[in-house]
């Protein structure tokens, strides 16, 4: 027997109308970029999916065998708790956790993933009420960076971002968004964020120039996803994936280059959008943590550092954070 769950939209109408802009804009910009949210349609979500089990993409693996042997006691109190995971795409992560509540304290918990693909939230609810049909479960289709008062109430909440999404962020941005969330948060609640760690350039370069090229595609499927939105004609075979480590910034930056100058129509932009043949598009920063960044981050949210959990090469850190 399965639960069954609901999904609200908290996605403002005006959400494309403004997604069509943001994307048009930075196309025209120098240096292009498209923001890295549009790499997750269904397919990109997909691709994500088959990364992360690859050999080379370390991360998700890693932050796994965190969460598997990770005391639940010491994060928060499971009698009774809202469990709110941004950005939660396939619910591989948050089972290893669920799975470690006795069966008589799940009617205390609700879970809470907000994200910001509806076709991804639906599919991994889908599967997780079969998982625990005794587990409250409320979808929220949200763009939860820019909107945190999304679950209400006095019940003692976990916030969790994991999979190393906040390095995605611009660092300035990443403490923002903690902050932010933050402010929402009482006395006593946790959150808990996955950082992936700076480590040796050849490990970090491997994991998004994999072997099999599925990081290209994921990579490349960004402009499928946003002929979608702008109807244009990109064509994904006149681009090629770049990613390097950018040891200034401690992140991976990626790119799709073009093989040749295009003029790309959209009913959208009155000029073409012109690139030249080596112009790069950027589609994504994957910033890399120190311990200092991961303090820092704590201090301008006025969150405690609760407790780092690593894993045995210290290559990812999940961080448990305090409201004080
Ligand atoms: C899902 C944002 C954590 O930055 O490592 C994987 C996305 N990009 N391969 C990451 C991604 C290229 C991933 N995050």
């Amino acid at each position: 027997e399965c639960g069954s769950a609901t999904i609200v939209n908290y996605l403002p109408e005006i959400g494309l109308e403004a997604a069509i802009e943001e994307i048009i804009t930075g196309l025209h910009a120098r240096p292009k970029r498209i923001a890295s949210k549009y790499f997750y349609d269904k397919k990109g979500s997909e691709l994500f999916e088959n990364i992360t089990v690859l050999d080379e993409y370390y991360p998700s693996r890693t932050e796994k065998s965190i969460l598997r042997v990770l005391p639940l006691g010491a994060i928060t109190d499971c009698s009774e708790v809202d469990i709110v995971e941004l950005g939660s795409g396939d619910h591989s992560k948050i089972t290893l956790f669920l799975e470690k509540i006795p069966a008589k304290q799940m009617q205390g918990v609700r879970y809470f993933p907000v994200d910001i693909s509806r076709p991804a939230l639906e599919a991994s609810i889908k599967e997780l009420i079969c998982m625990f049909p005794g587990l409250a479960v409320q979808g929220i289709v949200a763009d939860y960076i820019h909107q945190m008062h999304i679950v209400s109430g006095e019940r003692k909440k976990l916030y969790c971002f994991l999979g190393s999404t906040i390095g995605n962020l611009d660092r300035e941005e990443a403490v923002q968004f903690v902050r932010d969330v933050s402010e929402t948060m009482n006395s006593g609640d946790s959150f808990l964020i996955g950082f992936d760690r700076v480590k040796e350039v050849q490990i970090l370069e491997n994991a998004y120039n994999d072997a099999q090229g599925l990081t290209a595609q994921f990579n490349k499927n960004i402009l499928n996803v946003i002929n979608g939105l702008i109807k244009s004609d990109f064509d994904t075979e006149d681009f090629e994936h770049r990613a390097f480590y950018n040891e200034d910034k401690r992140r991976i930056e990626m790119y799709l280059e073009a093989k040749k100058t295009l003029h790309v129509k959209s009913p959208f932009s009155k000029k073409d959008i012109v690139i030249k043949k080596e112009e790069t598009i950027h589609t994504e920063n994957s910033h890399k943590f120190e311990e200092k960044d991961i303090q820092l981050i704590g201090e301008h949210a006025e969150l405690a550092v609760n407790r780092i959990f690593p894993d045995e090469n210290q290559w990812f850190s999940l961080v448990n954070y305090r409201k004080i």
